[in-house]
């Protein structure tokens, strides 16, 4: 034991040396500029620590370096409140994550509106073209825990707050228009189903287990939902290229009370792109934060992402009308029936400044609306309305004061009879906290249609005489008509895709009767899906059920049949070597074409020499949207012995020239192709016959516009096996 004291001893030496090494000013990327639609309210919050003093909470500055002891090698005092304190709040400084959508990140931008929409609802953010309202937008995933990665498969929240003149109007949405339920009492059933085991806790953020598949096998509400997650929408590429939906049907109402039903769609500007799963799980080990960092780095430079809102318009006796009952969140109304209204666009500029105050605290709530928007009768939209408040409260530590946080509170003054609760931050002066009184003047006075801007609740809403019932409606019993329209309407890339992701998941469904249970319900979506899942899991091949089967479709339910609209905030591997400077140097001029148009193009090599930004062993194709070889770079794709060095594990560069190439991604070379073709295993005549293959003799403008072109396609999904 001493031995080991006196080992540690110069290690202390230096940790002491350390605490009086000369101060170095860190340059801080905290400045703010002013940007559209913001309203700087955030800003008297911000605490600047620049030349400032340690103090406690209660403001005493202090040494909080040293605890307090009785000599210099002598137990430290109970006395120390220094200590005490510094660590009590170490102790408390976390709080109970999201029940689900724990993982996630978010910005702030603005919303602004394409027009005056007061004929439609008397919503003061959508009264005027051009008018911009501060907003904050949150995605996430829905299973995994706060640590867990982000390229898992799942659906993606989508939650958007607008600070509106007239009070916070939050839409809690998702990057999927449908829901696994349709009613809010199950929502528990299914999150344990899908959580991880309770005995073990595995798997974590993944349904690829029993009790996951027996609850879809056993709730087919849930299919639609499933199918949707199984193809691209459930392994995104970037948060920046998710689509975001209201789910549920809303209503709009105008100042004369006249309501219609609607429902939100946010297209991305920047186009939907999605990961191919084989990549997506590697993604998981290497860079879990490979959607916060896309967003946070993309927002840094500059490349805000925007979204378009449109919102779909029925008029309100036409609930039933198109043979979908617009109260079931498991049914999309489709776009042929009731084309898009585009009524604004979103914009996320400026990143959060402190992920806990801003991020981890924001509580959304679907029962955050402002005058003009009102609910609908859905009955998974009634139960969050209970359920987002109560969870805040869990969250908040029992304190109701969580809209006093500072990313919760309204632009506007709250005024009301509220009083207390822990961590109360305001100072009410009204001795007569309750409605009606004299004593105050009446005040605060109840505001509602005709007075104080209120909100109303729509005068059309009626109730129709029933009784009370524990039952399902019959307008919500359709199950599998809808999963086999999306299925439908994809493409036979993006079909074989989900029979692959089926093939994953219900591999892992241990119980032989799940396995069967579930490939019954596949079979009422389509009979060659469920035949080509069977033969994968060892169930038999069931019999058509025809009764089920139609051939609708409808558009723009793909991932992969888009185009980009711009390739910024894409990165680009530029494989170089340091032992060639020619290579360094062409490397260098491709660098800059593709970073003129936003692209992140990162030059590969041995070592972070002059002019290389990443090095091989830190390097994957998962990291990169598309890859350029550049001319004199041989060597380093020879997988015998001299392709190996100490700076990378073995054949990495070959690795990532051929691991992009079977991802589906833009793959270039410059110079003599047969190093390249070698690494993806293909003969070069062949390979230059291919889409998204790129090989020149040298990078012309011709070469590079090809390239970007490929960036912008995406993915070839023609390297995919399929089937038949
Ligand atoms: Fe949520 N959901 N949810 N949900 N949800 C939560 O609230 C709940 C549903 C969604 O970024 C929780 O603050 C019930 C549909 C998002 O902070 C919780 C039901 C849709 C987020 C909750 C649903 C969503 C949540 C957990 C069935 C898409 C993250 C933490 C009726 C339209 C918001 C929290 C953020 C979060 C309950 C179904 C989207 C437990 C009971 C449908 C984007 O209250």
């Amino acid at each position: 034991m001493r031995d080991l004291l006196f080992c540690l001893y110069p290690l202390a030496l230096a940790l002491s040396a350390l605490a009086d090494c000369p101060y170095r000013a860190a340059t801080s990327e905290l400045s703010r500029r002013e940007l559209p639609g913001d309203d700087g309210f955030l800003d008297q919050f911000v605490v600047d620590d620049t030349n400032a003093f340690t103090t406690t909470d209660f403001g005493t500055p202090v040494d909080d370096t040293h605890s307090l002891k009785a000599g210099d090698r002598g137990p430290t005092l109970l006395e120390d409140f220094v200590f005490r304190t510094k660590i009590t709040r170490f102790d408390h400084e976390r709080i109970p994550e999201r029940a689900v959508h724990a993982r996630g990140a978010a910005a702030h931008g603005y919303f602004e509106s394409y027009g005056d929409w007061s004929n439609i609802t008397a919503a003061r953010f959508l009264s005027q073209a051009g008018k911009q309202t501060p907003i904050f937008l949150r995605f996430s995933t829905v299973a995994g825990s706060r640590g867990s990665a982000d390229t898992v498969r799942d659906v993606h929240g989508f939650a958007l707050r607008f600070f509106t003149e007239e009070g916070n109007y939050d839409i809690v949405g998702n990057n999927i228009p449908v829901f696994f339920i349709q009613d809010a009492i199950q929502f528990p059933d299914l999150i344990h189903s899908v959580k991880p085991r309770a005995d073990n806790e595995i798997p974590q953020a993944g349904t690829a287990h029993d009790s996951a598949y027996d609850f879809f096998s056993q709730n087919p509400s849930s299919l639609h939902t499933l199918f949707w997650a199984l193809s691209g929408h459930g392994i995104p590429r970037s948060f920046r290229h998710v689509d975001g939906f209201g789910v549920h049907t809303f209503r709009f109402v105008n100042a004369q009370g006249q309501s219609k039903l609607i429902k939100y769609h946010f297209k991305s500007k920047q186009g939907r792109a999605s990961l191919i799963w084989a990549e997506a799980q590697v993604l998981s080990g290497q860079n879990a934060d490979f959607h916060r960092l896309d967003l946070f780095n993309s927002i840094a430079a500059g490349q805000f992402p925007e979204w378009e809102v449109s919102v779909q318009i029925v008029d309100e006796e036409d609930v039933l009308k198109f043979g979908i009952d617009l109260l079931d969140p498991t049914k999309i109304l489709p776009v042929e029936l009731v084309p898009l209204t585009p009524i604004g666009k979103i914009v996320l500029n400026r990143n959060v400044r402190n992920y806990f105050a801003e991020t981890e605290q924001s509580m959304f709530s679907p029962g955050h609306v402002v005058r003009g928007i009102d609910f609908s009768d859905d009955p998974l939209l009634q139960g969050r309305l209970f359920s987002y408040v109560d969870t805040q409260l869990n969250r908040n530590m029992g304190s109701p004061n969580f809209e006093q946080i500072p990313i919760n509170r309204p632009r506007n003054v709250v005024h009301n009879n509220n009083r207390d609760g822990a961590g109360q931050q305001f100072i009410y002066s009204n001795l007569a906290p309750y409605t009606f009184n004299s004593l105050n003047n009446g005040s605060p006075r109840p505001a509602n249609q005709t007075q104080g801007n209120g909100f109303f609740t729509a005068p059309a809403r009626t109730i129709v005489n029933a009784h009370y019932v524990r039952e399902v409606s019959p307008t919500f019993l359709d199950f599998w008509s809808q999963p086999r329209l999306f299925y439908n309407s994809i493409l036979p890339a993006e079909q074989q895709m989900v029979v692959n992701a089926l093939r994953f998941e219900v591999s892992h469904v241990t119980s032989m009767d799940v396995r069967r249970n579930f490939v019954a319900q596949l079979n009422r979506v389509d009979n060659d899906l469920a035949k080509r899942v069977a033969e994968s899991v060892g169930v038999d091949a069931p019999e058509p059920d025809t009764q089920f089967y139609h051939n609708n479709v409808t558009a723009d339910v793909s991932t992969f049949n888009n185009t980009l609209q711009s390739v910024a905030g894409l990165n680009v591997g530029i494989l170089s070597t340091t032992n060639s400077s020619s290579s360094l140097s062409q490397a260098g001029s491709i660098a800059q074409t593709l970073a003129s148009k936003g692209v992140n193009a990162m030059i590969v090599a041995e070592t972070l020499a002059q002019g290389v930004n990443t090095t091989y062993i830190s390097s994957d194709a998962v990291l990169f949207d598309g890859i350029i070889v550049t001319d004199g770079t041989d060597s380093l794709f020879d997988p015998t012995s001299s392709s190996t060095s100490p700076f990378f594990p073995p054949q990495r560069p070959l690795s990532i020239v051929r691991d992009a190439y079977f991802y589906g991604k833009p793959v270039a070379s410059v110079g003599e192709p047969s190093a390249f073709s070698n690494a993806i295993g293909i003969p070069a005549d062949t390979l230059s016959q291919q889409a998204g293959v790129f090989m020149a003799n040298a990078t012309d403008d011709e070469f590079m516009s090809s390239f970007e072109a490929g960036l912008k396609h995406f993915r070839f999904l023609d390297r995919f096996p399929m089937d038949k």
